[in-house]
């Protein structure tokens, strides 16, 4: 293989990053070029993504990559789900993009669902009801007579509207696009009564839905310029963050599970086609449209969101490190205090930590006081509901499943993975840490000719990257604090 280089613009809810991968005598090495944070911002009541500032750190990330005289063949953006950004007549941004973490609010969903029954809206799109999918956003967005809903022509979701910050061309692509609960999984389009129901024009989504590989267009001539890159094309990869990282996953066959772990833990099984039946919309599954056909059966869990929030309050006194918060969490006493995390209390509260001692307090177990027997109880609450999520998706796995590859920054934490090894009773694959970004570049890798499918893909990265096993252990004490979690988690 020859020696070629592919920058992945990689944005998450918390932290964002331009890295460079170079495919090099069959090896993939990456340089990070720049890492920023990301954040919410509340705006008169209202939270939003700074989607300037994002941009002026991806053109930072350009800008290094040119410094160092990095010739890559391509450019390709992923982003978190659902959110979407507004396009004026002019094609000028309508304001800032609200954040998903906005429309926490369950009584949205329930009007939306008196209207537009569940298991219609299930059976045509096959996506898991979260309060934030963008139907339900577009909804609150018509109920409040928004001006920019109104008023927008296009609307573009998140990877494509940074696509659009570079090249000035609009798409929409297929994978962000399945996580607007709006796309009928089997026509790759979006369903026409769902979009007549909300009042929206097919025509404000730019063309036909595009499919991962496909060219968005090349750097506008200023960017080529200011950045001094030139005029590098940007190619579609999955532009939703999970899509790419799943790309990544280091397997050997079909048979395996993943926990994509950071911010969010998305747990699931990569099915050849969508799962769509009665017994799957009461667990509350989704069908995420992946690359190839693939469809990503799997749940949404309120994943280190918990521990991040958390950390925000601690470091006001002490920035603790996640090695520090980990090495106290070893400290304290297991299972002293379980919740589920996928307690609505924890979507979006003014501070976690009273949040987490208002579950626990409400549940009769008393609550945490130390450092320490937060972390923990959020490591042993988050193992036990991974154990939760892993029983529902068994039954569903056309296979016996034989790992479950943990993949994403929270690979990285070691004590986890071993909880959740143990929780689960399957072996945990960790890494690599840097799925999305590999899977993004990968899939460039692809467009490019490097790869002809995704096995491939998957072998080249399980060559590549270093990855640590844990052995379930301990597995009667496991089930003894499942049942005590069940007590507080009922249901899916
Ligand atoms: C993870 C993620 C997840 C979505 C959520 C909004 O970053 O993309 O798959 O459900 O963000």
């Amino acid at each position: 293989m020859e020696n070629k280089s592919f920058l992945a613009v990689d944005l998450g809810a918390t932290s964002g990053r331009v890295i460079c991968g170079t495919i090099e005598n069959g090896k993939l090495t990456m340089d990070d070029l720049h890492k920023f944070p990301n954040g919410i911002i509340s705006i008169h009541g209202n939270y939003h993504w700074n989607l300037f500032e994002l941009y002026s750190h991806i053109k930072e990330g350009l800008t290094v990559a040119a410094r160092k005289g990095i010739k890559p063949v391509s450019i390709g953006v992923d982003t978190w789900g659902v959110d979407i950004a507004f396009l004026g007549e002019d094609g000028s941004f309508m304001g800032m993009p609200y954040a998903y973490r906005n429309y926490t609010t369950k009584e949205n969903t329930e009007q939306f669902l008196s209207e537009f029954p569940l298991e219609e809206l299930y059976g045509k799109t096959g996506i898991q009801t979260l309060d934030f999918n963008t139907v339900f956003q577009l909804y609150a967005l018509k109920k409040r007579n928004s001006s920019q809903l109104k008023a927008a022509k296009d609307i573009l979701f998140m990877p494509d509207a940074i696509s659009y910050l570079l090249t000035g061309k609009k798409v929409t692509e297929y994978t962000i696009a399945s996580t607007s609960e709006m796309l009928d999984p089997n026509t790759k389009e979006f369903d026409p009564k769902i979009l007549e129901f909300l009042g929206v024009e097919r025509e404000k989504f730019p063309g036909k839905v595009i499919m991962p590989g496909q060219i968005i267009g090349t750097l506008t001539k200023e960017l080529a310029q200011e950045t001094g890159l030139g005029e590098i094309p940007v190619v579609a990869v999955a532009g939703h963050d999970t899509g790419s990282a799943v790309v990544a996953v280091p397997a050997s066959n079909k048979h395996f599970a993943y926990l994509s772990s950071g911010t969010w833990s998305l747990m699931g099984l990569e099915l050849p086609e969508p799962v769509i039946n009665e017994t799957s919309r009461i667990a509350n599954i989704t069908n995420e449209g992946g690359v190839d056909g693939t469809i990503r059966f799997l749940k949404n869990i309120t994943g280190m969101w918990i521990l991040e929030q958390c950390k925000k309050e601690w470091d006001i006194e002490k920035a603790y490190s996640y090695e520090e918060l980990i090495a106290m969490a070893l400290e304290a006493k297991p299972f002293a205090f379980l919740f589920n995390p996928d307690n609505e209390a924890f979507g979006n509260p003014a501070s976690m930590t009273k949040a987490i001692v208002e579950v626990c307090k409400a549940s009769g177990q008393g609550a945490p006081e130390t450092v320490g027997q937060f972390v923990r109880a959020i490591f042993d609450s988050l193992a036990l509901r991974y154990k939760q999520v892993f029983e529902a998706l068994k039954s569903f796995a056309p296979y016996d499943i034989a790992t479950l590859h943990v993949i994403g920054g929270g690979s990285r934490n070691s004590f986890l993975n071993q909880l959740t090894a143990n929780a689960t009773g399957v072996t945990v694959v960790a890494g690599p840490a840097e799925a999305t970004a590999i899977g993004n570049m990968m899939l460039q890798a692809k467009a490019a000719g490097l790869f002809a499918d995704i096995q491939q893909i998957r072998d080249f990265v399980c060559d590549s990257v270093d990855l640590k096993s844990f052995t379930p252990q301990d597995g009667e004490v496991w089930n003894a604090a499942y049942v005590k979690f069940l007590t507080y988690s009922k249901g899916l």
